[in-house]
């Protein structure tokens, strides 16, 4: 027996998966890698940074955008409620190609609730240009443009997002999601999804499901190269 996800199987959306290092030891020796986590930690001022989430994602040629958003906006079910960002691109990218976008220096103007589908929205800078007007700033688009196996970090708060794939080139990318390596469990904002790693009674975050990539006094989660 079959069915057919009809938001899944449209030909004019980016596919997603979420947590591919589960499943797939090339990602998973991708994103979770030790200078990621050294440089996301850096880049946020934290004394260490674990993988909070990964994503692999591809918009083929004439796919829709990804709304403009900031990524600390859906981490109010960890303490602090921050993130640092390593997005790779897995083909060339080009500005008319659907690639990453960023709002120049949008990490300073505050965190707004995200509003906006991610996906596919009518307008997806609405949110990003609402919060520019709110800043009294003046957004300046700068598209990601970088060979295969580049990429690039960003901030927590960096609004950002991508337009639709006017190429006809796919584009695909992976990315890897770091929160600190001190990062708990909120203890009753417990969110839907990562609510399910959460065990009664503890805001400790298992190593298990949020490794620990790097941290300044030299640990690493041991299972990350073969240990226990
Ligand atoms: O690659 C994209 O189109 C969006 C990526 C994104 O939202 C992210 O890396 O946080």
């Amino acid at each position: 027996m079959g069915f057919v996800n009809r938001d899944r199987e449209a030909g004019d959306l980016t596919r997603q998966i979420c947590n591919a290092w589960k499943s797939d030891r090339t990602i998973a020796r991708t994103v979770l890698g030790e200078r990621i986590g050294r440089w996301c930690a850096m880049l946020r001022g934290w004394p260490g940074a674990r993988i909070n989430q990964d994503n692999v994602l591809w918009k083929p040629p004439r796919a829709r955008p990804v709304g403009f958003h900031q990524d600390d906006g859906y981490q109010s079910w960890v303490v602090p409620p921050e993130m640092a960002t390593c997005w790779i691109a897995l083909d060339d990218t080009h500005p008319e190609g659907g690639t990453l976008e960023y709002a120049r220096g949008s990490h300073r103007w505050g965190l707004s609730p995200p509003e906006v589908e991610f996906h596919a929205p009518d307008d997806p800078m609405q949110e990003m240009r609402a919060a520019a007007a709110r800043a009294g700033a003046e957004p300046e688009i700068v598209p990601v443009v970088v060979p295969a196996g580049g990429g690039a970090f960003h901030h927590g708060r960096t609004y950002h997002g991508s337009g639709a794939n006017r190429s006809e080139r796919h584009r695909r990318a992976v990315v890897a999601h770091c929160m600190s390596s001190e990062a708990r469990f909120h203890p009753t904002n417990v969110g839907y999804v990562y609510g399910r790693y959460k065990r009664v009674g503890s805001d400790e975050m298992d190593e298990s499901f949020f490794p620990i990539l790097w941290r300044e006094d030299g640990y690493r989660t041991p299972f990350l190269d073969g240990g226990a």
